[in-house]
């Protein structure tokens, strides 16, 4: 497998299908993982059932709700075992769209990590409430002042990675799970001196389904950045 999209599902039952019709029907070769964790409503059995007739579907099953950054570490492991060379993080909910993905695959060509950006082609956000919006600018501001990473929007979810960014940090000592989880890998790449290159994208809100975002995540990543400065200067980020 050359391209393997990642695509971390918790209750994504309206969306799962319609979204690998859409990976799957896209004009280039890419392969998908589905990494669940144990979804109620049944997001599973219905990437299973795909999977007889699909060789190019994988799941990873994990037993319990366990957040979306340690979905993301498992399903990168699963992806380095595989020879993946373009790794995709991508949400199920449709805020990402699957059109965008060949876009990533030419930026990539000079870049080791490619992240799709709400905030570099003015904002372009549709459909998220007024206080959603604010809160995910300012946590970009903040993220920016205090790691001096320098992206438009750090805590963005549709990402490219080529192979050698990912083997090139310590997977293990990813510790976030929510936004924090986003601004850790690409503040770490950019430490190790992976390009990084940012390409606008147009998010639209989930059509269907809920957001699993809390108040738990938004005080992770706000420590977070905090923590990553700390391990910096003091010479311990590995
Ligand atoms: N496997 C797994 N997926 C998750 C978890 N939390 C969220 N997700 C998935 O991660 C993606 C983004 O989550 P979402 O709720 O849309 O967050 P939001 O877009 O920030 O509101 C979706 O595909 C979710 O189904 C989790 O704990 N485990
Ligand atoms: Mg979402």
């Amino acid at each position: 497998m050359e391209k393997l999209v990642i695509v971390p599902t918790y209750n994504e039952r309206e969306n799962i299908t319609p979204l690998l019709d859409r990976l799957f029907g896209l004009p280039f070769e890419l392969h998908v993982l589905v990494v669940d964790d144990g979804s109620p409503d049944g997001t599973a059995t219905i990437v299973q059932e795909r999977q007889k007739l699909e060789p190019r579907l994988h799941l990873l099953q994990r037993p319990g709700k366990m957040g979306l950054g340690s979905a993301y570490r498992d399903g990168f492991r699963y992806a380095l075992d595989h020879g993946a060379e373009y790794i995709f993080e991508m949400d199920a909910d449709f805020s990402h769209d699957p059109d965008a993905i060949g876009s990533f695959l030419d930026a990539i060509q000079d870049a080791d990590i490619v992240l799709g950006s709400r905030y570099i082609q003015g904002v372009t956000v549709v459909n998220w409430p007024l206080s959603r919006l604010i809160l995910s600018y300012s946590a970009n501001v903040y993220s920016r002042l205090i790691t001096g990473l320098p992206l438009a929007d750090a805590t963005g979810g549709f990402k490219c990675f080529r192979r050698r960014a990912l083997e090139g940090i310590r997977l293990d000592r990813v510790k976030s799970e929510g936004y924090g989880f986003q601004i850790e890998m690409s503040f770490r790449c950019w430490k190790r001196g992976f390009r990084i290159k940012e390409i606008p994208i147009l998010f639209v809100d989930r059509r269907a389904g809920v957001s699993k975002m809390s108040r738990r995540i938004i005080w992770e990543a706000a420590g977070m950045v905090w923590h990553l400065r700390w391990l910096d200067l003091t010479g311990r980020l590995e």
